[in-house]
């Protein structure tokens, strides 16, 4: 008998798979009353878990969102029953290759920047895992590339997957209340590299670039003609495989150092499974990002709205505001939220030094207001873009939280929706 912990996406599409293939499962959510309830396909366990729910088990899949500190977790250790994430059991039943993609900021658009270049070079993909979509209900025998986000929750959960190629974008901190360190964090994020075939590697980021690699980015000039990179001349920047041009970064629409290096990560993926250049390259002229991340937003009375509300830790913020400060003399900061436990003094220097007026919102606004210069505190999001707006004549108004959002709201993307709605609908 399996045993499927979690009722949310991943549990959900657990349960669906083992019903079509007649594996029989108990389901069990710690939640009285979580909000699927009625899509299950068989009546779960619901409330605390206790041992007895481990009796004649012989195997878990548990979701991400459970932690390995969970008592039922050390109890099915204890017991030797294994413990096997959804992405481990997608594996053992995907035929086409399966591509994996992780690091601490970037997934979601390399993942969906990647799966685009792939269709564009007319190959049938499915893309997902920790971007929305659970990677058991991607399984399809018509598929040629599977491409799949994966957290270190997952990764946490994963022994045994067959990955032809992979990459580990970056490591910063993140999810810190989840591990014991950073070190124990970035072990999770390198893991992938254990189950990789080949493997793609970020030179730029520390952590992983003493790794064994096939190929290799980053944003000085590629030493090897596989590997790409860039250089910088008469002002523009060009992206490089080898020593050959491909094309002028002004002519992607995505903005910023840390699309380049997405760009990068997503042509060395493509070149590894022999994707086209010309399709990678035109989908990188197309490609205009997800919702949420550094997201265009309007431009109304000389001000450029952003909505990067998918900025929840310290290094997305950063980033955000480096990529805006080249193109805007002033721009307005609205940050805060649930912080995260990490080290926010880069930001606040980065803050200071650009002299960045800064509106706050969100339950932990006493950890910010002391460190950055110029604060003004709001109450909900709609007088904090109305604040900003009154700091402001010309410029760009960012939404960049570098916090999570569930003080006030249900997700990052209720509220950066939320910001969108507002700006569009003000005069
Ligand atoms: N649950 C319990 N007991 C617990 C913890 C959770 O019963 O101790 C139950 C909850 O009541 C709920 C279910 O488990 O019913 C939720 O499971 P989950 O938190 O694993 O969430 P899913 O809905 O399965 O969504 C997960 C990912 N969520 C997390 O990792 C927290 C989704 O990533 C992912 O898109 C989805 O699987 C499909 O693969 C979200 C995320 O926030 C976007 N990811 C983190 C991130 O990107 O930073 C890692
Ligand atoms: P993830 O899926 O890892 O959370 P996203 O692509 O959703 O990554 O982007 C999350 C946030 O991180 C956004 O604010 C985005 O602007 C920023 N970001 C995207 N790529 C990078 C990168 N390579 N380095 C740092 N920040 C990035």
């Amino acid at each position: 008998m399996k045993l499927v912990l979690g009722l949310g996406d991943t549990g959900l599409s657990i349960a669906r798979f083992l019903s079509k293939q007649n594996i029989a499962y108990r389901i069990a959510d710690s939640r009285q009353n979580p909000p699927s309830l009625n899509n299950c396909p068989q009546s779960p366990i619901l409330g605390d878990w206790t041992l007895d729910l481990l009796a004649d088990i012989d195997e878990i899949f548990i979701s991400p969102g459970i932690a390995q500190t969970e008592p039922i977790v050390l109890w099915a250790k204890q017991q030797n029953i294994s413990i096997v994430s959804d992405i481990e059991l997608f594996s053992r039943h995907a035929q086409a290759p399966i591509i994996g993609i992780t690091g601490s900021n970037g997934k979601s658009t390399v993942t969906q920047l990647f799966g685009e270049m792939i269709a564009n070079d007319g190959k049938k993909v499915a893309i997902g895992g920790n971007i929305g979509k659970p990677a058991l209900d991607c399984l399809d025998d018509d598929i040629a590339y599977y491409v799949l986000e994966l957290s270190s929750y997952q990764l946490d959960y994963t022994q045994n997957l067959r990955l032809f190629t992979g990459v580990v974008l970056n490591i910063t901190p993140d999810h810190l209340d989840r591990y014991l360190s950073f070190e124990h964090y970035a072990q999770s994020k390198l893991s992938l590299y254990t189950h990789c075939q080949t493997s793609v590697i970020n030179i730029d980021e520390p952590l992983t670039s003493k790794q064994s690699s096939s190929k290799i980015f980053g944003m000085d000039i590629p030493k090897n003609p596989k590997d790409f990179g860039t250089v910088t001349c008469h002002n523009s920047t060009y992206l490089l495989k080898g020593d050959t041009s491909l094309m002028c970064i002004d002519d992607m629409p995505l903005i910023g150092e840390h699309n380049i290096k997405n760009a990068l990560a997503a042509l060395s993926l493509g070149d590894q499974i022999g994707l086209s250049t010309e399709a990678m390259i035109a989908t990188l002229k197309t490609f205009k990002g997800l919702e949420h991340r550094l997201e265009k937003v309007t431009e109304k009375n000389n001000i450029t709205y952003y909505n990067d509300s998918k900025a929840t830790n310290a290094i997305s913020t950063i980033t955000a505001i480096q990529a805006l400060i080249s193109t805007h003399k002033n721009i307005i900061l609205i940050m805060g939220g649930v912080a995260k436990q990490e080290d926010y003094h880069p930001l606040f220097t980065l803050i200071n030094e650009h002299k960045i007026p800064v509106v706050l919102i969100g339950k932990d606004t006493h950890k910010f207001e002391k460190s950055i210069t110029n604060t003004t505190l709001a109450n909900t999001l709609e007088d904090a873009i109305t604040t900003a707006q009154s700091l402001i004549i010309k410029g760009a108004i960012l939404l960049s939280p570098a916090c999570a959002s569930f003080d006030m709201f249900d997700n990052f993307e209720q509220r950066g929706r939320m910001f969108k709605d507002y700006v569009n609908s003000a005069h």
